[in-house]
């Protein structure tokens, strides 16, 4: 059945409210934590996504280069033990780059293409990416992994074996338990031959870690403000941007490198859709990241815990980055 044009809009307009809604209630519940947060998932705005595909390029954030290295020298191999036609579901891709690395050139290596990801830009500029490779039907899913994974492997090819990429060490901005959830999730839609290729960022040196999370040209300074900036345009939020300073942390007993924004004066804050009025003290900090650290062995036994008995690994022993496929 085809939906007019006027009633799309309408439902378009409804999926935009409901979805504001979400994001003033949520914004309210993590302010009001101790201590104060922010879920970094509302990093992803058309503006976040471009400061992060800039993060991606800085000299100082190795985790793409060395995942696109893993990758193009290990293709083959990755793909060899899977029964063709390949029916591919990447978990947040962001611009399909890593993607198009695996199935792109010397000719289309998947026949069948989803994409899941909060952020509709990134599933945009994504899914040109591919058409241009020619992939003609790339199907979209904007929504959280969870809900995307039941729907995408509903629309799996019949034949063939399924490959799950969650890549760029996305992975790490999960609570080891949420992550090792997740992991589950996707074991469940998957049938014997399939596979998941886990992209991990690993423990290294405090000094390399930190400067990956503060860079001197201050582009993940913006990207952490960015989100103050976002809940001002969206949900009538009065945060001042110079009020608050990027701070970034390595968490050695938890393993993790965690973002925060920290108030520089005493100041109050108020955001109209979330109902909320805060008064910050000098000092007072609004926890916006984790960004957890693995070594390779940890990788290997979330899997298991996850139910996958079968995995190979390829190591960046400089960056210190994991790629993994679990097989069934
Ligand atoms: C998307 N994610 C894996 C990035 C990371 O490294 O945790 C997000 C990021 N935050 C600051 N820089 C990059």
């Amino acid at each position: 059945m085809t939906v007019p044009r006027s009633h799309r809009g309408t439902r378009d307009e409804a999926a935009t409210a409901a979805a504001r809604a979400t994001f003033a209630s949520e914004v309210r519940e993590y302010l009001l934590r101790t201590p104060r947060q922010l879920p970094s998932k509302y990093f992803y705005d058309d503006l976040g996504s471009t400061l992060f595909e800039a993060i991606c390029r800085l000299p100082w954030y190795h985790i793409t280069r060395a995942e696109s290295a893993l990758l193009a020298a290990h293709r083959a191999a990755i793909l060899a033990p899977l029964r063709r036609p390949i029916s591919l579901i990447e978990l947040g891709g962001g611009s399909g780059e890593k993607l198009a690395i695996l199935a792109g050139p010397p000719g289309p290596q998947a026949a069948h293409v989803q994409l899941i990801d909060i952020s509709r830009s990134a599933l945009e500029t994504s899914r040109t990416r591919l058409r241009e490779m020619g992939y003609a039907s790339v199907i979209t899913h904007q929504c959280t992994y969870e809900e995307g994974l039941m729907r995408a492997a509903r629309h799996r090819l019949a034949d063939g074996s399924l490959l799950v990429l969650f890549l760029g060490s996305n992975i790490g901005n999960f609570d080891p338990p949420v992550a090792r959830r997740l992991l589950g999730h996707v074991r469940r839609v998957l049938r014997d031959g399939d596979a998941l290729l886990l992209g991990t960022d690993l423990v290294k040196p405090e000094r390399e870690l930190l400067i990956a999370y503060d860079d001197p040209l201050d582009v993940t300074a913006a990207f952490n403000r960015n989100l103050l900036r976002r809940i001002n345009d969206e949900l009538g939020g009065t945060f001042d941007l110079d009020g608050f300073a990027h701070r970034a942390t390595w968490n050695a007993a938890d393993s993790r490198v965690e973002m925060h924004l920290v108030s520089r004066r005493p100041q109050r804050v108020r955001v109209a859709a979330a109902d909320l009025s805060i008064e910050f003290q000098e000092g007072e900090q609004i926890w916006t990241e984790s960004s957890h650290k693995y070594t390779p062995e940890q990788v290997l036994e979330n899997g298991r815990e996850a139910g996958f008995d079968r995995a190979e690994q390829w190591l960046d022993e400089r960056a210190r980055f994991a790629l993994t496929r679990f097989s069934v």
